[in-house]
């Protein structure tokens, strides 16, 4: 048998840096303008295309038994008076759940059952957020500094963007008045 070799990645805590880099992604405003909610806010960025948030994935294998890891960088920033997040995604084998540990930065890990509960929890230095099998799940950078953390889910699990881009969640993360408030989606 061809055993899969062991090996190890370094996570930088000051700089979030990770060695070996693995796959590099880069969501920029333009990958997802469609899920902010002040239209204008977005054309008016859309010229200056901001990161809002990266991420590194280990090279390991998609298939059963395997445990693929990310390393995650929300930028702090605002599209209007939301907060950069993720995109949000339930698993393709929907039965796959998955860890997020923060290491750095506050937020909020929004998350919705295929029965449309949603439930929040807070993202801060040391929270190890645990999301279920079932659950869409997004994340978003209410503080003024990245938000990063390190995520594991089984190799098999797959990525389905497809509801969230549609109809996004059903609740947004906005600032009003200098705080941070959980309301309705008014386009669900
Ligand atoms: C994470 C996410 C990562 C980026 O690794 O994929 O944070 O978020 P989006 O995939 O929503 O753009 C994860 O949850 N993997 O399953
Ligand atoms: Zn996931």
């Amino acid at each position: 048998m061809n055993y899969f070799e062991p090996f190890n990645t370094y996570i930088d805590f000051d700089e979030f840096t990770y060695e070996p880099e693995g796959e590099v992604i880069l969501r920029n405003l333009s990958n997802m303008d469609y899920m902010y909610q002040d239209q204008e806010a977005v054309n008016d960025k859309l010229s200056e295309d901001p990161v809002i948030y990266k991420f590194h994935t280990a090279d390991i294998p998609e298939e059963e038994g395997h445990l693929r890891h990310v390393m995650s960088i929300i930028y702090p920033g605002k599209i209007g008076n939301e907060f950069y997040m993720t995109k949000g995604h339930y698993h393709e084998e929907e039965d796959t759940a998955e860890v997020y540990f923060t290491i750095n930065g506050k937020g909020k890990l929004l998350m919705q059952s295929p029965d449309q509960d949603i439930k929040i929890l807070e993202m801060k230095k040391g929270s190890v957020g645990y999301i279920p099998p079932y659950w869409a799940h997004r994340c978003i950078n209410t503080g003024d500094e990245p938000l990063v953390f390190f995520g594991v889910y089984p190799g098999e699990a797959g990525h389905n963007y497809g509801i969230i881009e549609k109809k996004g969640m059903k609740k947004v993360v906005l600032e009003k008045e200098g705080e941070v408030i959980v309301e309705k989606n008014p386009n669900y």
